[in-house]
């Protein structure tokens, strides 16, 4: 009898959307796996061009639900975090991986605060420098190429890249304390994009392209974040999970583009949870 597997999602819940945990419950779940979420925040849309949004902060919230989970005993094969709102968040959530972390469990920091060379604009300067203290508590950290520069205080280069250039980041990037590293928005030409998978202790890095649909798409970097911790959580390795994640996000961009959906919409990801 295989045991139940069990993630918690700590990520925001933005009302309309398709990011955060809209997307990482439904995921999460058609992969058979049990998805227990900490709402960090409650917003109407996400922050990337959908207007004026609330914003309820729900911080406070967070180690009370620590304190009843422990009460009752539960124990999670993963912690998986993504976008948080603010600096004291940030070491909430650190404390909350202190309190649910085991020996044998994954904590997945997604570093979720900027895409296309431009931090988000709900954050300030300072902000990666506390994500990075966040990522050093991770065993896998999944940043884009934007947030990768800021977690290395670089500057940002958009691309395409040569593969020295992604393996020296790689490798600058475990150094912050995680021992795999996926990199997403690699691409060495204009054809295909994708993610780069390191392992730090085997010395190991595996490119998982595809082909690239023109467009910028919120929440695809939650959907690859919610396949890729799916598939590891079920035992899949690293490279192979990478690449799954990278397929089923470039489908559902295509998809997307194809219906011509409105980008700000998010991506149509619901059509392919059945063979997750
Ligand atoms: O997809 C990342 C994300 C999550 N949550 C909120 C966001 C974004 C990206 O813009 O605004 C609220």
């Amino acid at each position: 009898m295989n045991k139940q597997k069990r993630i918690a999602a700590i990520h925001d819940i933005s009302g309309f959307g398709r990011c955060s945990l809209t997307v990482a419950l439904p995921i999460i779940s058609a992969a058979g796996i049990e998805c227990s979420v900490v709402p960090t925040a409650v917003l109407s849309t996400h922050t990337g061009g959908l207007g004026r949004f609330t914003y309820r902060d729900l911080t406070d919230d967070i180690l009370p639900f620590a304190d009843h989970w422990q009460s009752i005993g539960l124990e999670f094969d993963a912690l998986y975090s993504g976008f948080l709102g603010s600096f004291r968040q940030v070491e909430i959530v650190s404390e909350f991986f202190d309190r649910f972390r085991s020996k044998d469990n994954l904590i997945m920091v997604d570093p979720v605060m900027a895409d296309n060379g431009e931090l988000y604009k709900t954050f300030n300067k300072d902000f990666p420098g506390e994500m990075r203290k966040l990522c050093k508590k991770a065993d896998l950290i999944v940043p884009n190429m934007t947030e990768a520069a800021l977690l290395l205080d670089e500057p940002y280069c958009p691309g395409p890249y040569t593969n020295k250039y992604i393996a020296q980041m790689l490798k600058k990037l475990a150094l912050l304390g995680s021992k795999l590293v996926v990199l997403t928005g690699v691409h060495f030409d204009e054809v295909e994009l994708g993610a780069a998978a390191y392992d730090c202790t085997t010395g190991q890095i595996d490119y998982c392209l595809a082909g690239k649909v023109p467009g910028f798409y919120p929440g695809t970097g939650d959907v690859f974040g919610s396949v890729l911790v799916s598939r590891l959580v079920k035992g899949e390795g690293l490279q192979h999970a990478t690449a799954f994640a990278v397929e089923f996000v470039a489908a559902s961009i295509k998809r997307t583009y194809d219906a011509g959906t409105d980008s700000r919409f998010g991506i149509n990801f619901e059509a392919g949870l059945r063979g997750i």
